[in-house]
């Protein structure tokens, strides 16, 4: 407490700026959205006329539209931005009255996600600026492979260099390979002997990882050095093994030391028992393990959840955690803190809108307005009690100075045979894991089902978005990689909408109406794939026939579409400037936003319908993180990557042909014909729209027709869409 007990908060929260012109703003266009729906209500063709189906279902899709951008308003209504203050922390905590913090890294197959990589990610959360006392480190590896094992075996001789050197040279960031990457100005203090001798080390054992992993096993000579790989002995497949769990560090030995005579964090390897006929749950019964296991080993109780292929960016991350847990007034309430999502691999345009920069900038602070942000898997700060199922009580604080009860009684061999059993097959059954204890099963968005429902619980989240970002991870650098990433989203959230934790059923009384419409905004992504794909076929196919279904250019009607077209996207693009985007980047983002729309949200809405109908069952589909230089290059040069001959690319070819022909067929028609310009003035709106799909559809012509790299679209799928672009088309033209 500050002086004379007066109450200095360890944070502060503030609201955005300028609330009140944005919602004249948002008043205006609802303004307009109604006129436009007033149009169509009032004008509909008569039902034998050409025009009569086109019409009721543009109206349907601009209702649709309507109300989903109504929703989205609830994320933009109440930004709420938060500040910490560390060095009050640090006055009124000392060390070892600070909580035990458990980090969990989870990863899942060392093709896609290199061990390497997993090895840097532990090494930058081994050396947070945490006394190493209170921090464990706990890696999941749900391929129980070897080649990962190895790395952090590596890592964990390594960290007795690494972490005295950052804490002496107070080196930023803390992932070796970042750190000998970048040109960071924390470089200079540090004298270039020692510099140079850490890089070595880092660097033979970079090689050593890389050697094993290229040749797929450990040697020998290597195995026989750690009995760890005993435990590989009897191993079968990664399907089907028992429990191996590996103390790598033990921290509660005193007789662990780094190269200077400090402490180390305790890091733990361990690979759960798997059996062919057993679920495993993916990531969330990893986590689940993990949490039993840390339970009786370190018991922090603080857990922070980080993916591997997320390295830590600020070592004080910890400590701004802390600084909301921690805080004598309002501390109480907050079970979890979640970071953004950083990405060390975006390109200046992004090209495929990867950093998700609206949501992270603009969407996550309006969640936590209204009580908190959705957790996200990775990057966030839990408090262990609410993930094992407490519920919110305002009167009970918790104890954060209490003595940590961690386990040194025992030796780590004898804990590791005792504790095995808590990571088994058979561990969960009858028992309440996956359902009300630990993360949810049975969703592909585990993380954000089970940050519902503590938000049920009658807890609150913070989301805490420093300037320097806290996690670093990588993006998908292909255009595959991201369809399929927001086909799982979109149809894990829309899974959630539909299930029996609803937030708008479940949700009711519960958590705030916000935060209701705010996970409805992000729950219904997939469902704007009708609408968008009706906007993008239809219209201009009616070209084809001489059909209007917008206004004249002498209407007035034309104007509420008018106003509200202008005022969304110049919005859109404010927006997105302000949250650091550049305009090309904007422009990149409304073809992903197309792009999602009418191939990843049109599978995800298919997948769920068939799930409703019992016709499908989930499955998780780990993103790549493994890159071909080839594709790496073109990434960098912003050139899209096709390549690889899926549906979805069929999906959008066809679209974006279907509208170059209407456009080639109008074009025609205005200029060659008398009532050329007649046409012009009837149709203006849909020749608008047609021309606008083929301009943002330009990178795809290039690629089906001029682009020679094997990033252009295989050629099945040019001769495929050409041909069904053609049909559909002349089916319009002449039947119909
Ligand atoms: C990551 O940290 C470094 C300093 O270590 C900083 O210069 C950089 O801006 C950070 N990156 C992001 C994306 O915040
Ligand atoms: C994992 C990965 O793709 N890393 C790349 C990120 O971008 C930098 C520079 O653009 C590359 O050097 C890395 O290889």
């Amino acid at each position: 407490m500050g002086s004379k007990g007066e109450y200095v908060p360890l944070f502060e929260t503030s609201r955005g700026k300028g609330r009140a012109i944005y919602k004249a703003f948002v008043a205006s266009v609802f303004v307009g959205i109604v006129s436009i729906l007033t149009y169509r209500a009032t004008n509909i063709p008569a039902w034998e006329e050409d025009g009569f189906v086109g019409w009721i279902f543009c109206f349907a899709a601009e209702l649709w539209f309507g109300f989903y951008w109504l929703l989205s308003q609830s994320l933009r209504w109440n930004p709420t931005y938060r500040r910490t203050f560390k060095n009050r922390l640090s006055q009124r905590f000392q060390d070892d009255e600070l909580p035990g913090v458990d980090v969990f890294v989870c990863t899942a197959d060392p093709n896609m996600e290199p061990p390497a990589m997993v090895a840097n990610t532990v090494l930058s959360v081994m050396a947070y600026d945490y006394p190493p006392e209170k921090l464990s480190v706990y890696v999941s590896d749900d391929a129980a492979s070897e080649l990962t094992f190895y790395a952090l075996l590596e890592a964990s001789r390594f960290a007795k260099h690494w972490i005295p050197f950052c804490k002496q040279f107070m080196v930023e960031p803390r992932s070796p390979a970042a750190y000998f990457l970048s040109s960071s100005s924390s470089r200079d203090s540090v004298p270039a002997e020692c510099f140079n001798s850490v890089k070595k080390l880092y660097e033979d054992m970079e090689n050593r990882i890389t050697f094993t992993t290229k040749l797929g096993r450990v040697p020998e000579n290597t195995s026989s050095e750690h009995e760890g790989y005993l435990q590989w002995n009897k191993f079968s497949s990664k399907y089907d093994h028992h429990t191996i769990l590996q103390t790598l560090i033990d921290g509660r030995d005193s007789n662990t030391k780094d190269i200077k005579g400090c402490s180390l964090p305790t890091l733990v390897y361990l690979a759960r028992e798997k059996r062919p006929k057993h679920p495993h749950n993916f990531k969330a019964g990893a986590m689940n393990a993990l949490i039993r296991v840390s339970s009786e080993i370190s018991n922090g109780q603080v857990i922070l959840n980080v993916d591997c292929d997320m390295y830590s960016n600020h070592s004080c991350s910890v400590r701004d955690a802390l600084c909301f847990f921690l805080d004598e007034e309002k501390g109480h309430e907050i079970a979890f803190v979640q970071f953004p999502q950083g990405f060390e691999n975006v390109t200046k345009n992004e090209l495929y809108g990867s950093s998700l920069r609206v949501i992270y900038e603009m969407e996550f602070r309006g969640f936590d307005g209204y009580g908190g942000p959705l957790y996200i898997g990775t990057g966030c700060f839990h408090r262990r009690d609410t993930l094992c199922n407490r519920k919110f009580n305002k009167d009970t604080r918790i104890e954060w100075k209490m003595e940590n009860d961690r386990n040194i009684k025992e030796t780590a061999s004898k804990l590791e045979e005792r504790l095995k059993g808590l990571a088994s097959c058979g561990y969960e059954e009858n028992t309440q894991w996956g359902k009300q204890m630990g993360l949810k099963y049975g969703c592909p968005v585990e993380d954000v089902i089970t940050g519902l429902l503590i938000q049920c619980q009658g807890w609150k989240s913070v989301y805490y978005n420093p300037t320097r970002k806290g996690f670093l991870g990588v993006v998908p650098t292909s255009l595959n990689d991201t369809l399929l990433q927001h086909k799982r989203w979109s149809e894990g959230v829309l899974q959630i909408l539909l299930s029996k934790y609803s937030p708008l059923r479940y949700g009711v009384g519960r958590i705030s109406l916000g935060l209701q419409l705010g996970y409805c905004t992000h729950c219904l992504w997939a469902l704007n794939c009708f609408g968008t794909l009706y906007y993008s076929i239809v219209p201009s196919l009616y070209l084809l026939r001489g059909v209007s279904l917008f206004p004249q250019v002498s209407s007035p009607w034309l104007l509420p579409f008018a106003y509200v077209t202008i005022c969304v996207n110049i919005y859109s693009v404010v927006e997105f400037l302000w949250c650091q985007g550049t305009i090309l980047g904007w422009w990149n983002e409304q073809r992903m936003w197309l792009y999602k729309r009418t191939t990843s949200y049109l599978y995800a809405s298919i997948d769920v319908i068939l799930g409703l109908l019992g016709l499908s069952t989930t499955s998780f589909v780990v993103t790549n993180k493994v890159f071909d230089p080839d594709v790496s290059q073109r990434y960098k040069q912003e050139v899209m990557e096709f390549g690889t001959s899926i549906p979805m690319f069929t999906i959008l070819a066809t679209l974006a042909l279907l509208n170059l022909f209407s456009l080639i067929w109008v074009v025609n028609k205005v200029l060659l014909t008398k009532d050329g310009l007649m046409l012009c003035k009837t149709m203006v709106l849909q020749i608008l729209l047609c021309s606008l799909l083929v301009v943002i559809n330009l990178p795809l012509y290039q690629a089906l027709f001029l682009r020679k790299d094997k990033g252009n679209m295989p050629s099945s799928i040019t001769t495929k869409s050409t041909f069904l672009a053609l049909f559909i088309c002349s089916c319009f033209v002449f039947l119909y």
